[in-house]
Order: C-alpha cells, then sequence, then structure tokens
C-alpha cells in the first residue's frame, strides 16, 4: 500500500527549495498558493494583502477577470506561432498599444529586460544610420542608480555593486551622470550620443522623484542634441503613479517608451518597445526578434490591458487612492517613519533605521497580514494592485502604523 499523499507545509516547501534552487532570491517566508484580486492566500490558508503586486507586474491585481477571460478565450484558440508567420491578434495589440501612448511603432518582446536591451540595440543603429554616427562610436547616457535589467550589457551600466560585481567583462558605450541633474545630463551628451535612457521615476532606487522640469528639461535637451530619450516605463507606467506614463506628468513624449511588468496583465511576460516610426523603422528582417514576442495570447492579453487602461478608471483610481496613501504616510512621519516619496499609489518609505530594516519591517508586516518589500537599507516600497479599495489601503496603513509603533 503506498502512503497517503500529505500536503506539504509553508515550512517543507521553503525546506525543499533550498537544496535545488538557485539562491538569487531571500524571499519572505511565506509560501503563496491562490490569489484574487489584492490578497493572496499563503498554503495554510492565511490570508495577505498584497501590497507590492509583483512589482505593478499585477497593476489589475491578481487573475483580473477581463484579462483571465482573454487569457482563457485565447489558450482555446491558438497560443503560439512564432513570428515566421502572421498571427491574428498581433495588428489589434500593435494598434492599441501606439494609440494608448500616443507613439507610432511597436517592438513587441518578452521580459523588461529584452524590452531595454531592444531599446539599446534600436538606439545604437538609429544613431548609424539616422544621426550618422562613426560606426561602433555611439554612446547611451543613463542615470546613476538606476535599474534597467539584469543582463550583462544591462548591468554593464549599474551603479549597485551588488548587480554588477563578479559578471564583467561589461558593454562598453554608457555614460553614466547623476540622476535629476540637468546640467550633468547636457555635459555628458556629444556628437556620438545616440540616447538618453532613463526611468522617469526611479524604481529600486527607493521610488525616486525627480524635480518638476527634469522630464521636459530631459526632452529638450535630447531635441536640441539630436539624440533619442528613451524612457523606461516598465514599473512607472501603465497607469502606477495616476496617469497612463510618468511622463504624462510633465506632458512629455519621448522618442522611445519601454513598458513591461503589467503589459502582461500579471498572467505572461509581454514587454515592448513603442517609439516613433523613424526609430523603430531602422529594424529590417532579421536584425532583431524573439521566439516568443508578440505570441498570440501575450497579444491577446496585453490587447486586454491596454482596454482596461483605455477607460481611465484605473489612472483615476491610483490618482486618488494616492492622496490616501500619501496623507496615511504623512501621518507617520515622525511615528517610525523619516521620510517618503509617493505618487498615485507608488511609494518609496524610510523608516527609521533603530525600529529595523526594511526587511525586518517587511517581515513584521508579513506576520501581520501585509506583504511588502524592501529596497535598500530601511526603505520599504509600497505598491498595491490599481484595484485595491480604500478601506484596504486605510488597513494596510493602520497596520504599518501598529508594527513601527511597537519598534524593534
Ligand atoms: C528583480 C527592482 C522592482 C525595472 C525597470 C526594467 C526592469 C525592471 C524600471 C527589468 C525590473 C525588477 C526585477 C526584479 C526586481 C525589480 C524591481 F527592485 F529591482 F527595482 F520592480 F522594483 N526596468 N524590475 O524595474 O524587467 O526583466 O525583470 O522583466 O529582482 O530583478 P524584467
Amino acid at each position: 500500500m503506498t502512503a497517503p499523499v500529505r500536503a506539504r507545509s509553508s515550512a517543507d516547501l521553503i525546506r525543499a527549495e533550498e537544496p535545488v534552487l538557485a539562491h538569487n532570491y531571500h524571499p519572505l517566508p511565506v509560501v503563496v498558493a491562490r490569489a484574487e484580486g489584492s490578497w493572496v492566500e499563503d498554503v495554510e490558508g492565511r490570508r495577505y494583502l498584497d501590497m507590492l503586486a509583483g512589482y505593478s507586474a499585477l497593476n489589475f491585481g491578481h487573475r483580473h477577470p477581463a484579462l483571465i477571460e482573454a487569457a482563457h478565450r485565447q489558450l482555446d484558440t491558438l497560443t503560439l506561432t512564432s513570428r515566421a508567420f502572421h498571427n491574428d491578434r498581433l495588428a489589434e495589440f500593435a494598434e492599441s498599444l501606439a494609440a494608448l501612448t500616443g507613439l507610432d511603432m511597436v517592438l513587441p518582446m518578452n521580459t523588461g529586460a529584452e524590452a531595454v536591451e531592444s531599446a539599446i540595440k534600436v538606439a545604437r543603429k538609429w544613431a548609424y544610420e539616422v544621426k550618422g554616427v562613426p560606426a561602433d562610436q555611439a554612446t547611451i547616457v543613463v542615470a546613476a542608480d538606476n535599474f534597467h535589467g539584469r543582463t550583462t550589457t544591462i548591468v554593464s551600466f549599474s551603479t549597485d555593486p551588488l548587480a554588477r560585481t563578479g559578471f564583467g567583462p561589461f558593454t562598453p558605450g554608457f555614460r553614466i551622470v547623476p540622476y535629476d541633474d540637468l546640467p550633468a545630463l547636457e555635459a555628458a551628451i556629444d556628437e556620438t550620443t545616440a540616447a538618453v535612457l532613463i526611468e522617469p521615476i526611479q524604481g529600486e532606487a527607493g521610488v525616486v522623484i525627480p524635480d518638476e522640469g527634469y522630464l521636459r528639461g530631459v526632452r529638450d535637451v535630447t531635441r536640441r542634441a539630436g539624440c533619442l530619450f528613451i524612457a523606461d516605463e516598465i514599473q512607472s507606467g501603465l497607469g502606477r503613479t495616476g496617469r497612463t506614463l510618468a511622463v504624462d506628468h510633465e506632458d512629455v513624449v519621448p522618442d522611445a517608451v519601454l513598458l513591461g511588468k503589467a503589459l502582461g496583465g500579471g498572467i505572461v511576460p509581454v514587454s515592448a518597445v513603442v517609439a516613433r516610426r523613424e526609430v523603430l523603422s531602422v529594424l529590417r528582417p532579421g536584425e532583431h526578434g524573439s521566439t516568443f514576442g508578440g505570441n498570440p495570447l501575450a497579444a491577446a492579453v496585453g490587447s486586454a490591458v491596454v482596454d482596461l487602461l483605455h477607460t481611465g478608471e484605473f489612472q483615476h483610481r491610483a490618482a486618488e487612492l494616492g492622496v490616501l496613501l500619501r496623507e496615511g504616510l504623512a501621518s507617520l512621519v515622525g511615528k517610525g517613519v523619516l521620510g517618503f516619496r509617493a505618487r498615485g499609489l507608488w511609494a518609496g518609505v524610510d523608516i527609521d533605521p533603530t525600529l529595523g530594516t526594511g526587511r525586518d519591517i517587511s517581515h513584521r508586516l508579513m506576520t501581520h497580514g501585509i506583504l511588502v518589500k524592501d529596497t535598500h537599507g530601511s526603505t520599504i516600497r509600497l505598491a498595491p494592485p490599481l484595484t485595491i479599495t480604500a478601506e484596504e489601503l486605510v488597513s494596510a496603513l493602520g497596520t504599518l502604523e501598529e508594527v513601527l509603533r511597537k519598534g524593534a
């Protein structure tokens, strides 16, 4: 007789990962088994409010009905063709994404890092073919404390030793300037510059919001210098900040916008470079691609995501609930919170380090039924699903207050 199958506990599952799973993460000790909307449930049935939302990959919450329905419908019809053939979902996806961003053309990819890599390739090719930069001389100006992904080329211009050390040799051709410093940016640009690549709000750096006027300044400087402005909106875009894109807060239209995370509706990885025609037109058959980019399932889910954003409802919720978030955090300043930066439903919160590291605070919030993630030092980030209710948000802030009051 075989032994009865026993469900494995959270502790069992965490222990089981240890010898077989690469240790490139140090997750909080919660093992999620189910989720719906703003809530996740662990193996033992404990419920947690998800205040990280997959780093903004879950802007519409877990398993949004419209997105799940789009995915189910597509799963029953067609899932993958490769780009060797056309598929009947791609035109609609590209049209609606271009319309959403006010740009002309779409290059579909899968992960965020791939969108960034693709934009670097396109910018370089644009520099040689359109701007007339001598072969292999193109430079790209980026900001210190950036986060654009994990590939070899992308970590080549990271300033985070943890992301870089041990992974050289690195890709040349990048110049790093301080973020939110227009004179430094202008000084770094010369006739070899293909593009300026920045996050309109720096996520990993701790939700760092540049001074009003910086993004307009980047637009002016790049236009005058004749180089491209590429905005990495992979984390900041698609409703998170209260507008469709973070650059919309300054009414700026970059030459290229990079999207990812929420574009896949929390279901599949979907990313894209969305750009002016002159920019993406430099790519010709055979020069770039991806087996999975633009597959019918991704296109169907991506189209459904764009449909949700076309209503404006989620941008509106992020803006309105963002006021509550800001007020709640302001009331905690001096009560364990040293300071915070917030826009829409996105905040970096600096906790008094005497109360613990960001990790300690995240752990304590977890035991109180709230999931968040630390960044550096004693900063935690809050990025709840844009579907969160005012009551849920207020209750999460109450829990944060309680955790901070109890101290270390
Ligand atoms: C990890 C942070 C979030 C991104 C921007 C591109 C990418 C990302 C602006 C690459 C990815 C991630 C990946 C995740 C942690 C994470 C993150 F802490 F690093 F900053 F979200 F807050 N551009 N961000 O934020 O996208 O290739 O991952 O799809 O551990 O690497 P990807």
